[in-house]
């Protein structure tokens, strides 16, 4: 680093602003400071992961018997809806990305905060307005099209209630637009320069793959939205079929940005994997390089597999097999990535903290999921159970077995660094096992309900389907308890925790080099790297390695 570069730097950080720390307050206003803006999608996210929680209850309440004795069935279709929406949009996307993503990557990258720190702000300001909307579509009916939106269905649905869903979509589109080019700018130009690219952490890299992946294809779904809600409110017709319009145009629209949206999901939790397991395994993680590129490559492949979800619309055979074989393909470096954790498991020294477990867990879960979703994607098996709950227990096994276990083993990794207290490992586990059990409970049996033809999407269903479906809602019951301990767990641990070291886990990345929690400008003196991330076993331990040089 230059002598002025060096300068201008410490000219940022003022004697005043060391030392000093945020007030509560401060946590509910327009804060610029990338760890505050991370610690408000956080929570936020999770405000709407127990709104979206409590429908889920509801609905497999309703579910529990083939009647509909428990919800009206349009109160059904809009908690589905809203179930959906809530828990992609305003949990599992802001919170892995948002939330980890703005509070670990200028800590990871040796940075002061993100490129734009006013930008970021905006984007996080974005998601409130848009989850009131989605909650106040209720008052005039709720958005009942499911989450996708497909008209003619969502032309003809509660009108009002589709165009808040619509803005709500555009706003959080928006934000997640914002939050991407702040990254890709964050990590490209802000890097500390004695970190070397394969120095960075490989969450970094995950969340660089993920931006580029919104920046691509967010765009596509706002103007396909855009289009449906001058569709539903100005009388034009791009989507009506009756006046000329093509519903099947809306279908790619929608997937093109949606099917890479799972990955929007997965890539920032596989990165988050990438930093738990070799910290807890005391081992440094098998292929970095192979890890690194597989998120680019998962990146770029994801863009063209779209299709695996419209085998079922007409679609032409030659187009069924490129898109079964390109969602074959995906496979690979997902697999990659999947060899590489569990080899650097192997002959490690586990340390099984409720961050590993979950963890563990994730790969168990994912592996199930991804078979799934390898079945799905070939198209002669996914003519049969399209729309069945078939896809149902496949998609909550990556998002909940996948994107949700990854968010609890960051949040009980980092937990020590964004609160300055250590969480309860004892309740961390009981959280673990319900979690676990109810995971499975729930989701592994809808796979048989969606083989054996029961529909998705419904309130009634044939009284053949009762017996698995009871089996499912003990197993939400069990899903809904465990939130509790959770819960408890975070807040308590919060308030009353023990305090945490600097870096209780003895990790090598960044983040673990400044107090914890951070002071408001991260480092008094910028961190120089000497080492790897995952340098474990081969160099001293950390504190040693990791030095701090007066700049
Ligand atoms: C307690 C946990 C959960 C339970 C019991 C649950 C249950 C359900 C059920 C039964 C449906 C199907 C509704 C229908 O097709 O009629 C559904 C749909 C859905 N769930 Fe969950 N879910 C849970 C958590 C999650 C999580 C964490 C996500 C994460 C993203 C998620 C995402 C979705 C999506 C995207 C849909 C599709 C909605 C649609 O068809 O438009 N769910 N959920
Ligand atoms: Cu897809």
């Amino acid at each position: 680093m230059t002598q002025l570069e060096t300068s201008q730097i410490t000219t940022v950080v003022t004697e005043h602003e060391l030392h000093q720390r945020w007030k509560w307050y401060d946590y509910f206003t327009f804060n610029i400071d990338h760890k505050v803006i991370g610690i408000q999608y956080l929570v936020t996210a999770f405000v709407f992961y127990l709104i979206g929680g409590l429908m889920a209850m509801a609905i497999r309440i309703e579910l529990n018997t083939p009647d509909a004795d428990f919800l009206d069935p349009n109160l059904y279709n809009a908690f589905m809806t809203n179930h959906g929406t809530l828990m992609i949009f305003m949990w599992i996307v802001p919170a892995a990305i948002g939330g980890f993503g703005n509070f670990l990557v200028p800590l990871m990258v040796g940075a002061r905060d993100m490129a734009f720190p006013k930008l970021n702000a905006i984007a996080f300001w974005l998601n409130p307005p848009a989850g009131a909307l989605l909650l106040g579509s209720f008052f005039f009916g709720g958005s009942q099209s499911g989450w996708t939106a497909y008209p003619p269905l969502s032309l003809i649905t509660a009108n009002t209630a589709q165009t808040m869903w619509i803005l709500a979509i555009v706003l959080v589109g928006t934000s997640s637009i914002l939050g991407a080019l702040n990254f890709v700018v964050t990590i490209l130009k802000m890097k500390v320069p004695s970190m070397q690219w394969t120095q960075m952490p490989l969450f970094c890299w995950a969340i660089l793959a993920t931006s580029v992946l919104a920046l691509l294809s967010t765009p596509v779904l706002a103007a396909g939205l855009v289009l449906l809600l001058f569709d539903i409110n100005f009388g034009t017709s791009f989507f009506k079929p009756d006046a000329g319009g093509n519903v099947v145009l809306y279908q790619h629209l929608f997937w093109f940005y949606s099917h890479p949206a799972v990955y929007l999901m997965i890539l920032p939790i596989f990165g988050i994997m990438s930093e738990v397991i070799p910290v807890h395994a005391r081992k440094p993680i098998f292929g970095y390089k192979a890890i690194a590129y597989s998120s680019l490559a998962i990146c770029v492949i994801g863009l063209f597999v779209w299709v695996h979800h419209m085998f079922t619309s007409g679609t032409p055979p030659w187009m069924r097999m490129f898109f079964t074989i390109s969602t074959l393909i995906v496979a690979v470096p997902t697999g990659v990535k999947i060899f590489g954790w569990v080899a650097t498991l192997w002959g490690g020294k586990i340390r099984f903290t409720s961050a590993m477990l979950f963890a563990i867990g994730l790969l168990s879960m994912f592996v199930v999921g991804g078979l799934g979703g390898v079945t799905l994607g070939t198209a002669p098996f996914d003519l049969h159970v399209h729309d069945t709950y078939y896809v149902v227990g496949h998609f909550h096994y990556v998002l909940f077995g996948g994107s949700v276990f990854g968010i609890y083993a960051g949040i009980y990794h980092w937990f020590p660094k964004i609160t300055g207290r250590m969480m309860n490992e004892t309740w961390g586990r009981v959280h673990f096992a319900l979690t676990f059990v109810g995971t499975h409970l729930t989701f592994l049996p809808m796979h048989q309900l969606g083989l054996q033809g029961m529909p998705r999407r419904v309130a009634m269903y044939d009284p053949q389907f009762a017996g698995i479906n009871h089996i499912c809602t003990i197993g939400a019951i069990v899903l809904g308890i465990s939130v509790l301990p959770f819960f408890f767990n975070a807040i308590w641990s919060w308030l009353y925790g023990p305090k945490a070291a600097d870096n209780p886990w003895d990790a090598l990345t960044l983040e673990w080099t400044t107090s914890s929690p951070p002071a408001i400008e991260n480092w008094e003196v910028l961190p120089v790297v000497t080492h790897g991330p995952y340098d474990y076993g081969r160099t001293v331990e950390v504190n040693q390695t990791v030095q701090t040089a007066s700049i």
